[in-house]
Formats: structure tokens, C-alpha cells, sequence
């Protein structure tokens, strides 16, 4: 049972136009009237309006300041306790003074999160809808922001919850079965068990595999801008950026250090990594350039491979390429430079000889779009239907989902050998509760408290 009231900045910290303050709790309106006058107390202000009115000291009778004050009764309210926001001017002191003042008549200190545990705790939503919360505070994308706003909705709790109803459907199969022998035979259950949980692995395998679609959203992705020196790397960094971030200049060898940008192509959150040319060298500060350009390689989602054109793919070009291969990377080739090229017969060789290799002039500004395409297709592999999909985008989910699979399969295994429906039940009813942590229905309480303690203060 919650039976303390708990206050937090709800607004940023800083000095903004207001910044709200949150109360809840069952003293929630107790304590607000302690120190707020307006034309009504708010014990008898009418739940769901606000009104204006100032905040005093109870102890100096000093004026804090000029607020507006919403009162929302239980349950009707976020946290489903009793609620109290007062809007004050923005002002870092005067937040510090008026929480000060919550705490001294008889509020504590919210931890970070806890408005939105004290959701889950009381039932209005399930963990998977409060770890939307956090991502859409956090979405770096209006795609992103649009599919966590599904989720606090409800789209993975309810995918989730047919599933676990199709798991307790085929558990009281057996139960029935086992309660009741001369029923069913042993077998015919067991073969409905083999069926169903074909089904449920199926289903299971449609979220999993959405998650890479979804982590890509969620976290981003890298894409490195590789090449051997002065091919134009920091170039393209700097026209897809649309920054001069890295520094250009017609010196082989300008790029001593990888330099990383965020930059939201069509929707997909990309850390683009522009790195040092990869060559073999004796100056010891490009080594370790180069070396940092390698390893940039191997923690890539996506390789971009620039090639200078007017002069030709080269054994240095061949490198790179090898070095991509090598990690086993997805990658684009892209030929820059064409204004150089007058001729067309040199340009067609290529395209024959590379094809799905891009044509690009950074000079000219050609190529590029086709380049965003190319890293918007790769994130998206034709998911764009998956928007309007349940998408799982948090690992923790993830995670859980794989465990569930791994008990239907052997659940599936166990009734495909004829084994006893026992051994079956207990599979499934492992399952559930590996599906139920994701929810909530089954977390433990450490979990629980890790996954708060991410939350911002306030929230
Ligand atoms: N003609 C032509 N020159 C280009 C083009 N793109 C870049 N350059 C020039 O190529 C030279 C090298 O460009 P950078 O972007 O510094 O090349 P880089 O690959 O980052 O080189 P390093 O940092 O040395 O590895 C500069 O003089 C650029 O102005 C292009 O499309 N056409
Ligand atoms: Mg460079």
C-alpha cells in the first residue's frame, strides 16, 4: 500500500515561461491547501479545474509567488492517486522554494520515475506501457516518438496478452486432461499441444524479428563513411550533416580522428562517423587514425565506401573493401567525384563492373539522395508497413520474448516425442511467466527499480 504523498519538478530545470510542480498521493490536497491561497481551499475546489491563486510561506507568510493550481481526484489521474500540478513562473529559486515548502508540510522527494511507477503500482498501465513513456520523452525522431505513443497505448501489452491467453487456453487443455483421463486420449491432447505451440512459436518470431526494425529506431544506427585518404569522407560528412564539422582540404591524410554527428534521415535517428583515410603510413599519428577508422568499421551498422572515381578503383580502394567484407558488414559503394570524369564510356565500365554502386559528385550535388534512400531502405528492409505493426523496440522485451520462444520450443519438442503432458505443461507455464516479466504480471522487484531509476526526475 502507497500511503505517502510524494512532490517533483515535473518541467525541466532552469528558467523557462512555468514550470510545474507535481503532488501525489493521499494528502496531496492537504497538503496544497497548507500553502495555497486562492478563492476556493483546494479540498473544496471541484476535481479536474484549476484555479489561481498565491503560494505563502506558512512560516514567514511571505508571498512565493502567483500560480495556477489543477486538482485531479483519484482515480481519474496519472498516477490514480491524488493529484495536484502548480504552474508557477519558470524560475530555478522559485521551484527550489516552493518545493522546499511541499517538503517541509509533509511531502518527500519523488524519485526519478516514481509518478509513472506509482501508474504501474496501481494498475493504470503495465510496464511495457511505461517504458513507452520513457521512449517517448526520449524519441530522437518524430517515427520514433510515433511508434513509443503506440505502446504506451497498449500495442505490445495487448499482442502480448492474446498470446499468454492462447498459452492459458492450451494449459487448461491439459490440465483437463490430466485432471480427467478418460476424457481425451493422452495423444490427441499432445497433438493439439504440438499445433498450438507451433502458432505461439510463430507469433513469438514475428515480434522478435520486428525488434530489428525497432532497435534501429529506438537506439539509432551507425553508418561509417570509410575510404582510403582524400577520396572526400569529410565531404559527404559535411554536406549530410549540413555542417562543417569535419575539415576538408585537398592533403591526403586531413582526417586524423573519427568525428561522429547525429542526423535524422527520413526519419531514422543515424550517427554518421566520418574517419581517417585507411592507407598504410609511417606517421604515427595517422596509424592511429587508421586503426581507430578499423575499429569504427567493426562497430558499424552500415558502411559507407567512398571511392574516388577519376582515379579508378585502386588496390587501397580494394582494402577497404576487403576490410568490410572481412566484418561482414552492409555497405554501399559510392563513386564521388564524377564531375572529374568527362568521359561516359569510363563511367558505364563502372557501373557494370560495381553494380548497386552510386554515382556521386559532392560538388555537383548528385548522388546523395539516392545515398539517404539507400540507408533509409537498409534501416527499414520494406518495414515501412511495420509502423502500423506491433513493434517491439526495447531489448529488455526482446529478451524476454526469446526466452518464451526457447520453452515453446520445448514444449513443442516435448509433445512431438510423445512425452507426458506434465512435462509440457510445465514448459508452458514457464513461458507465461517469461512473457508476463515484460508486462509486468510476473517482474520482480529488482527489475522493477532498474527500470525506473532511468526515468528523468518528475516523470
Ligand atoms: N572534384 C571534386 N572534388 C571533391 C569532391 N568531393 C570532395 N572533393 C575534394 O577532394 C578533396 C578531399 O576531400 P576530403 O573530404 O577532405 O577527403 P577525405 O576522404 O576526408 O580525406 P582524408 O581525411 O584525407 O582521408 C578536397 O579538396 C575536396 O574539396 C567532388 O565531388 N568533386
Ligand atoms: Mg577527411
Amino acid at each position: 500500500m502507497i500511503n505517502d504523498t510524494i512532490a517533483g519538478v515535473s518541467t525541466a530545470v532552469g528558467n523557462s515561461g512555468i514550470s510545474v510542480i507535481r503532488l501525489s498521493g493521499p494528502e496531496a490536497f492537504l497538503i496544497a491547501d497548507k500553502i495555497f491561497k486562492g478563492k476556493y481551499t483546494v479540498s473544496e475546489q471541484k476535481s479536474h479545474t484549476i484555479q489561481y491563486g498565491k503560494i505563502i510561506s506558512n512560516e514567514t507568510k511571505e508571498v512565493i509567488d502567483e500560480v495556477l493550481l489543477s486538482k485531479m481526484e483519484a482515480p481519474r489521474t496519472y498516477t490514480r492517486e491524488n493529484v495536484v500540478e502548480i504552474s508557477s513562473h519558470g524560475g530555478y529559486t522559485i521551484a527550489v522554494s516552493l518545493l522546499n515548502l511541499l517538503y517541509k508540510n509533509g511531502a518527500r522527494p519523488a524519485e526519478p520515475g516514481e509518478f509513472t511507477k506509482r501508474a504501474f503500482l496501481n494498475g493504470r498501465i503495465d510496464l511495457s506501457q511505461a517504458e513507452a513513456v520513457m521512449d517517448i520523452i526520449q524519441a530522437r525522431t518524430q517515427r520514433v516518438s510515433k511508434i513509443a505513443v503506440k505502446q504506451l497505448e497498449g500495442s505490445v501489452s495487448q499482442k502480448l496478452n492474446e498470446i499468454r491467453e492462447r498459452i492459458i487456453t492450451l494449459l487448461s487443455d491439459i490440465e483437463v486432461n490430466l485432471d480427467y483421463p478418460e476424457y481425451d486420449a493422452e495423444e490427441i491432447t499432445l497433438s493439439k499441444a504440438e499445433r498450438a505451440a507451433e502458432e505461439i512459436i510463430n507469433e513469438l518470431d514475428g515480434l522478435i524479428r520486428s525488434f530489428h526494425y525497432g532497435k534501429l529506431l529506438r537506439e539509432g544506427m551507425d553508418v561509417v563513411i570509410a575510404g582510403r585518404p582524400n577520396v572526400g569522407k569529410s565531404s559527404l560528412m559535411n554536406r549530410l550533416t549540413r555542417k562543417n564539422r569535419s575539415i576538408v582540404t585537398d592533403i591526403p591524410g586531413t582526417t586524423r580522428d573519427t568525428v561522429e554527428e547525429y542526423v535524422n534521415i527520413k526519419g531514422i535517428p543515424v550517427k554518421l562517423v566520418d574517419t581517417a583515410g585507411v592507407r598504410d603510413t609511417f606517421d604515427r599519428v595517422e596509424q592511429q587514425g587508421v586503426e581507430r577508422s578499423i575499429k569504427a568499421i567493426s562497430d558499424a551498422d552500415f558502411v559507407i565506401i567512398l571511392i574516388d572515381i577519376s582515379k579508378g578503383f585502386i588496390t587501397e580502394d580494394q582494402d577497404v573493401l576487403n576490410k568490410v567484407l572481412g566484418e561482414n558488414k552492409p555497405y554501399v559503394l559510392c563513386f564521388n567525384k564524377t564531375d572529374l570524369v568527362k568521359d561516359k564510356q569510363t563511367i558505364n565500365e563502372f557501373i557494370n563492373s560495381y553494380p548497386g554502386a552510386i554515382l556521386m559528385s559532392i560538388y555537383e550535388d548528385t548522388g546523395i539522395d539516392e545515398l539517404e534512400e539507400r540507408i533509409f531502405g537498409y534501416a527499414t528492409e520494406n518495414r515501412q508497413d511495420m509502423d502500423n505493426q506491433v513493434l517491439i523496440t526495447n531489448a529488455r522485451h526482446e529478451s524476454q520474448l526469446r526466452k518464451a520462444k526457447e520453452l515453446l520450443e520445448s514444449a513443442h519438442r516435448a509433445s512431438q516425442l510423445n512425452m507426458t503432458l506434465d512435462m509440457v505443461a510445465l514448459d508452458l507455464k514457464a513461458a507465461l511467466e517469461e512473457l508476463g516479466k515484460i508486462t509486468g504480471h510476473h517482474a520482480d522487484e529488482d527489475v522493477i527499480n532498474a527500470i525506473f531509476s532511468r526515468f528523468c526526475l518528475g516523470k
